[in-house]
């Protein structure tokens, strides 16, 4: 690893190791953490094993990406369509924030991580809610990494939502139609305060983005690996962090994201 990616040389400051200040180390991190049920079934496990695991490895990842210069990382832990899987599953993922929580809350806090959390509350179980509510206030002026949490979050109820609040000033009066642009828009979605994702990674072999962030990910590199979610090591976030700095690399200085279609 250190061989084929002489950036990551064991700390050693090297010639272009890409850095939070040099603009290759991507600033917001997405990822859709998929591979989970399949891993376990590969074990003879139960699904919910796989769950289970992809716990210890959002901590590690959440970590790693901390310790690389990530300022904001996004997970994908459940999309508005995971309400079709069976009851058993639903009621089991609907624990693990709380279980999430529980084991790492304190560890988070000591590591001044900020956790968020963006989607459609109102389905979530009032305990799992009190759980989570309770881990943003007692993290909210943590000043070290957001770790956003994707819950209950889909790409197209998301714009629908912000079309929506939009549409309702406009009936008010209280903006006009010519005035509502990309930032108007990009301003009412559910991650305001947040740049968007440089990069995005998505584990467990499947290449599409299943409703991920749509307005965000205009421009973001998209990285995907085959590696199971629960088997995704640091070593493996470091890969795409490489891919990202050689590929902004390449870019560099003849074009900036987003001024290939203007
Ligand atoms: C299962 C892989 C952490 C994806 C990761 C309810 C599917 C493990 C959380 C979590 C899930 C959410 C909010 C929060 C703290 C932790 C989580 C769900 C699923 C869906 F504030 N893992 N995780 N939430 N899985």
């Amino acid at each position: 690893m250190y061989d084929k990616f002489p950036f990551f040389n064991k700390g050693k400051a090297i010639q272009n190791e890409p850095t939070a200040e040099t603009g290759k180390i991507p600033q917001h991190v997405a990822i859709i953490m998929d591979g989970n049920g399949r891993w376990a079934q590969k074990r003879g496990l139960p699904r919910i094993a796989g769950h289970r695991e992809a716990m210890k490895t959002i901590k590690r990842i959440t970590y790693e990406a901390q310790h690389l210069g990530v300022k904001v990382l996004t997970l994908y832990a459940f999309s508005t369509e995971n309400w079709k899987r069976p009851k058993s599953e639903v009621d089991f993922l609907m624990r693990l924030p709380e279980q999430f929580l529980h084991s790492y809350l304190a560890e988070l806090i000591e590591r001044n991580v900020q956790v968020r959390v963006m989607g459609d509350m109102s389905r979530i179980p009032e305990n799992t809610m009190r759980a989570v509510r309770q881990a943003i206030d007692r993290t909210k002026s943590n000043s070290g990494l957001i770790l956003n949490f994707a819950l209950n979050y889909g790409g197209h109820a998301e714009i629908i939502h912000a079309v929506r609040t939009i549409a309702r000033k406009v009936q008010e009066k209280r903006i006009a139609p010519e005035s509502i642009d990309e930032q108007l828009l990009a301003n009412n979605l559910l991650s305001p305060s947040l740049p968007d994702p440089d990069l995005l990674i998505r584990t467990g072999g499947e290449i599409r983005l299943s409703n991920f962030m749509l307005w965000q990910l205009a421009y973001t590199e998209l990285y995907f690996t085959e590696v199971f979610w629960p088997d995704f090591k640091e070593e493996d976030l470091k890969s795409a962090v490489y891919e990202f700095s050689r590929r902004q690399r390449r870019y560099g200085g003849i074009k900036d994201k987003g001024s290939e279609n203007k």
